[in-house]
């Protein structure tokens, strides 16, 4: 009955989401340019700030060089490259990105912005991501109305950085860190989060398990993290979200799911907490990240969650 009722608010919020009037003023100077190997992700390079960076980029095997195709960035975890987040995920699987662009940035020194260990400023690495979209858009037929952002850990940390920055953050639809470290959002800095608009979908899949970035926040290994729930609290606030949120708890009381409805909006802010998940990347099937987090499969498929909160968004118009 719970599966049902939240199916029906899936189906009308995407129905709400098509409605919506699309971006148009996105470069589209990528379009009409062909690639080799598609289907199979390629390295790129992108001088930022004077700095040589890079990322992958994988576009379905398909791909159409006049066709628009939403993208999502996907931000890997400390000690780290764009590489192993694919890996984790598995994002590239054509169930999830056979009609997308995924694009995996890596990181300075293995990281991203934020914790007191990063190599890159914010400033540098929200330059970096404004520099990457403009070489994407110049190359690829990107969809600017559809444009994601999603990771792990530190890459989760990093996606709220984004998010939270008015410029940068504005050219995306919506938001999904998982296990994030929220390091420039905390109790302490939480008022210089200042998105671009109201509401901002954002997701966050956290596991109650995880000693690294704690769900009761507290001292983490670059900083000080929030609890998750204030971090949520204060996104349903930003969003202007209705104070009560739905839950709803899943597989024997293991998994649950928390949905806000903000503005009028239903389930624009989710949140999934996974009691005995660690410290990695939600997955049935056993990734990289969980072995070296010690930790089982799960429950529930980040990918799949990511991906399916990610369609129901769509940038409005500037
Ligand atoms: C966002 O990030 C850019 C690049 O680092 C920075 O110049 C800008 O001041 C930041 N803040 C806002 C509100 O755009
Ligand atoms: C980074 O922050 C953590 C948590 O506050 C602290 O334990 C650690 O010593 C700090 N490291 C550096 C290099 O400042
Ligand atoms: C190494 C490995 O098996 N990784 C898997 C982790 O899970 C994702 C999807 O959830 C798979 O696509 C990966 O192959």
């Amino acid at each position: 009955m719970v599966k049902a009722t939240r199916l029906s608010i899936l189906a009308l919020s995407a129905a709400c989401a098509s409605a919506a009037t699309p971006y148009t003023g996105g470069d589209t100077s990528g379009c009409g340019k062909s690639h080799l190997f598609n289907g199979i992700p390629q390295p790129r390079d992108v001088q930022s700030g004077g700095v040589d960076r890079s990322y992958l980029i994988h576009v379905p095997s398909s791909y159409d060089a006049n066709n628009q195709y939403p993208t999502i960035l996907g931000f890997h975890g400390s000690s780290s490259i764009g590489l192993f987040f694919e890996a984790d995920t598995g994002f590239d699987s054509s169930q999830f990105t056979g009609d997308k662009i995924m694009v995996y940035p890596d990181g300075l020194g293995g990281a991203w912005a934020g914790a007191n260990y990063s190599e890159a400023t914010v400033e540098q690495d929200l330059q970096f991501v404004w520099d990457l979209l403009v070489d994407l858009r110049q190359n690829y037929c990107i969809d600017s109305a559809r444009i994601y952002a999603t990771g792990l850990s530190i890459g989760g940390g990093f996606v709220d950085t984004i998010a939270c920055n008015a410029t940068v953050g504005g050219e995306f639809a919506a938001f999904a860190p998982g296990s994030g470290s929220f390091y420039t959002n905390n109790d302490a800095n939480y008022q210089d989060c200042q998105p671009a608009r109201v509401p901002m979908p954002i997701l966050e899949i956290h596991g109650g398990a995880d000693t690294d970035v704690k769900y009761d926040g507290g001292e983490g290994e670059g900083g000080i993290e929030p609890s998750i729930p204030n971090w949520l609290s204060r996104w349903a606030e930003r969003n202007q979200c209705d104070e009560q949120y739905q839950q709803e708890d899943l597989f024997d009381d293991d998994v649950h799911h928390l949905s806000w409805t903000c503005d009028g909006q239903e389930a624009v802010i989710e949140h999934y907490k996974t009691d005995d998940q660690k410290h990695d990347w939600a997955s049935p099937d056993i990734n990289f990240s969980q072995i070296a987090a010690g930790d089982l499969p799960t429950h529930i498929s980040a990918t799949t969650l990511v991906t399916d909160f990610f369609m129901r968004f769509t940038r409005p118009a500037a």
